[in-house]
C-alpha cells in the first residue's frame, strides 16, 4: 500500500472574474474558492432537512462504490429508495449510497431560486445544474466527465475530500479503455503500488470542502470524492467550446457510450474482464518505454 504525491489546492477568498480567468481558467489550473456563495441564500438555507422538506414523493436511483459486473451498463443504480427516506438515512448513520447526477431543473426547480451562476467567466450550460448526494464513508470512484465540461463544484451540509489528477495522469492511473474511470479494483484511498505500479507516479491535487466551498475542476480532470460527512453538492458546467476538444466530446457521447454498452449488453463480464487485462498491460507498456527512454 502507498499514498499518492499529493499537493494541496490554493484557497482563494473572495476571488475576482478577472484573477479567475487569468489564473485557473485560461491555465486550466483547478482552484478552491471560499465566499462564492456566501450572498445565495442557499447558503444559509441549505441543509438535508431542507431538501428532505421538499422532497414530497419523489423516488431516487441510489448508486455505491461497487465495481460494475456482467451485463450491467456502468450507470445502472443498486437501488432505489424515497428521497425523503434516503435523506432520512444519511442524517442516522453512514452510508456508501449515493445519489449521482440529480437534475436540479426536472427534480426540484423551485431549488433554483437559491443559488446563482457565478459570473466568473464561464459561459455555464444552464440546462443541467447537477446535484449529488452521499453518506459518511460514501466515495465516487474516479473519473472524468466524459463532455469535457469546465466544472464548478459547490458543496453544503457537511466535508468531503476532493482529490484531482490532471489528464496529463491519465496514463498512470490504469484508465479502462472506452470509458472516464480507471479500474474498480484499485483502492483510490490505498493504492496498492505493488499491484499497480504505475500508480507510483501519479500527482494528486486535493483539497478539503467545507459548507459553501466551490471548486473548480476543469476540463477533463479526474475527480475521486470522499463523503467525510453526509452532504450534498452542486456542479455547474461549461460545455467546451475548442473544435480539438468538441470533437472529442462527441465522440465520448455519441460512439464510445453508446459502443460500451452494447459490449457490455452482449459480451458481459468477459468484456470487462478484456479491457481490464488490457489496462494493465498498456498502462505498463507506458511506464517501461517511459523508464527506458
Ligand atoms: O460529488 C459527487 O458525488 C460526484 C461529483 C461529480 O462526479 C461531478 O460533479 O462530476
Amino acid at each position: 500500500m502507498g499514498k499518492f504525491k499529493t499537493t494541496a489546492i490554493t484557497r482563494v477568498a473572495n476571488i475576482s472574474k478577472q484573477d479567475f480567468v487569468d489564473n485557473y481558467f485560461r491555465p486550466q489550473k483547478p482552484i478552491v474558492m471560499t465566499g462564492l456563495t456566501k450572498d445565495w441564500p442557499a447558503y444559509d438555507k441549505w441543509n438535508l432537512d431542507y431538501i428532505r422538506d421538499r422532497a414530497g414523493d419523489q423516488v431516487v436511483p441510489l448508486y455505491d462504490s461497487e465495481p460494475t459486473k456482467g451485463r450491467q451498463n456502468s450507470a445502472v443504480p443498486v437501488t432505489e429508495m424515497k428521497l425523503y427516506d434516503y435523506l432520512e438515512l444519511l442524517k442516522k448513520q453512514p452510508t456508501d449510497l449515493r445519489i449521482f447526477f440529480y437534475n436540479i431543473l426536472d427534480k426540484m426547480p423551485e431549488l433554483l431560486d437559491d443559488f446563482e451562476f457565478p459570473d466568473i467567466g464561464l459561459k455555464f450550460f444552464k440546462r443541467l445544474p447537477a446535484m449529488f448526494f452521499g453518506g459518511a464513508g460514501s466515495q465516487v470512484l474516479a473519473h472524468y466527465d466524459m463532455d469535457l465540461a469546465d466544472l464548478i463544484h459547490f458543496h453544503f451540509h457537511g466535508t468531503k475530500r476532493v482529490t484531482l489528477f490532471s489528464p496529463g495522469q491519465s496514463k498512470y492511473l490504469y484508465r479502462v479503455p472506452f470509458s472516464v474511470h480507471n479500474l474498480e479494483t484499485i483502492d483510490m484511498a490505498n493504492p496498492d503500488f505493488e499491484k499497480y505500479p504505475a500508480l507510483r507516479n501519479v500527482e494528486a491535487l486535493q483539497a478539503t470542502l467545507n459548507h459553501g466551498d466551490a471548486i473548480f475542476m476543469p476540463s477533463g480532470y479526474w475527480h475521486y470524492i470522499q463523503y467525510l460527512d453526509a452532504g450534498f453538492s452542486i456542479t455547474l458546467r461549461a460545455l467546451p467550446t475548442k473544435p480539438r476538444t468538441l470533437m472529442k466530446t462527441a465522440y465520448n457521447v455519441i460512439f464510445m457510450r453508446n459502443f460500451e454498452n452494447l459490449m457490455r449488453r452482449s459480451i458481459g463480464q468477459k468484456w470487462i474482464d478484456y479491457k481490464d487485462r488490457l489496462t494493465v498491460r498498456k498502462t505498463e507498456r507506458n511506464l517501461v518505454s517511459r523508464v527506458g527512454s
